[in-house]
């Protein structure tokens, strides 16, 4: 047993590979990388900032592909090992009877989740203007769209795993039409995934490589120690957004409360295929697999818009660089 516990289902199929040794990082990438490359699907222009679960014997997605147009939309993909993907050729279709919202404009970034008894969807939903968007699945073919949870501007929607306190949670990023150079990240909660209220302000940017805008990633992770929150912080160089990943606890009963955030990043665009592609310098997680057994984590993030990649962690390590580097 660790020192810290994942509170979670055992996944003895996670994506793992040891971290080399002589590497003192707490993240360290797949050497598979990129485990997605942009060209999977014969109209993709890229596939990136997905997000992955585990499904039956094995794994379930659903994956940002820009086609050749650019046009930004999410489809569903299946794998065994969580490595090697097959991906729809065609986009998601959603059954929606609300007519304004079955029109949507685009679907980008998504977030996937399990809550009770089924999948919820989460995405950044073009709705004059970019907000969140959400669906619910059984089985990653039919998606039944509900209500938009939030007036545009907003993304990196972000569903908790259960309810808090009786009510769905989710964290977001109020932001603005275009590339937002500015966003901190926010709580709400809703007793029926359509009203949503109790605002609460969870983190500002703050100095550095988070100094411009910050936004939740993965799924929050439960832990014995709080919510484990990987989110990425971006600052602005002289060439433009710089996209880098940390990670903050929060507390499991009221997660608007900040008990502990790293100062240092966790992950920076360092590898070729994070600095080159459609985006330069962005490595943005969507995604992550736990094993409550053995305390893994397995990372799945977007390089430079473009491909999609996988890194790794162990709880106890990851928790204790947040604890012990933390300023909050
Ligand atoms: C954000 C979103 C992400 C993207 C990032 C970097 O605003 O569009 O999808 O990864 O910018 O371009």
């Amino acid at each position: 047993m660790g020192k810290y516990k994942i509170i979670g289902e055992p996944l003895k199929n996670i994506p793992w590979e040891e971290k080399p040794s002589g590497n003192h990082d707490v993240i360290w990438r797949s050497d598979m990388n990129p485990i997605i490359k942009r060209d999977l699907l014969p109209t993709s222009n890229s596939i990136f900032n997905s997000a992955v679960v585990p499904y039956k014997d094995g794994f379930a997605g659903v994956f940002r592909c820009d086609d050749k147009r650019r046009e930004m939309r999410i489809h569903a993909g299946f794998s065994d090992d969580g490595v090697h993907w097959n991906i729809n050729p065609e986009p998601i279709s959603f059954d929606c009877d609300i007519e304004q919202v079955k029109t949507f404009e685009y679907a980008y970034d998504p977030r996937v989740v399990w809550i009770e008894d089924r999948y919820y969807v989460t995405w950044c939903n073009g709705f004059h203007g970019p907000t969140i968007g959400i669906a619910y699945t059984y089985d990653f073919k039919t998606f039944h769209q509900l209500e938009n949870a939030f007036l545009p501007f907003n993304r990196n929607g972000v569903l908790f795993p259960k309810k808090i306190d009786g009510h769905f949670a989710m964290l977001s990023r109020p932001s603005d039409t275009g590339h937002t150079p500015f966003g901190d990240i926010f709580y709400s909660e809703s007793p029926d995934l359509e009203f949503w209220g109790r605002h609460r302000h969870v983190m500002a940017p703050r100095g550095w490589w988070q100094s411009t805008k910050i936004g939740a990633g993965p799924v929050p992770i439960e832990t014995s120690e709080g919510w484990l929150l990987i989110y990425h912080g971006v600052l602005t160089s002289c060439n433009g957004y710089v996209y880098h990943f940390g990670a903050a606890l929060l507390d499991l009963e009221k997660p608007w409360k900040v008990i502990a955030r790293t100062e240092p990043y966790l992950l920076a665009p360092r590898e070729l295929y994070e600095c080159v592609g459609d985006v330069p310098n962005v490595v943005f997680p969507c995604a992550a697999l736990t094993d409550s057994e053995t305390g893994r984590i397995a990372i799945y993030y977007g390089g430079a818009d473009t491909v999609t990649c996988l890194a790794y962690a162990q709880v106890d390590e990851l928790i204790d660089f947040i604890k012990n580097n933390s300023k909050l």
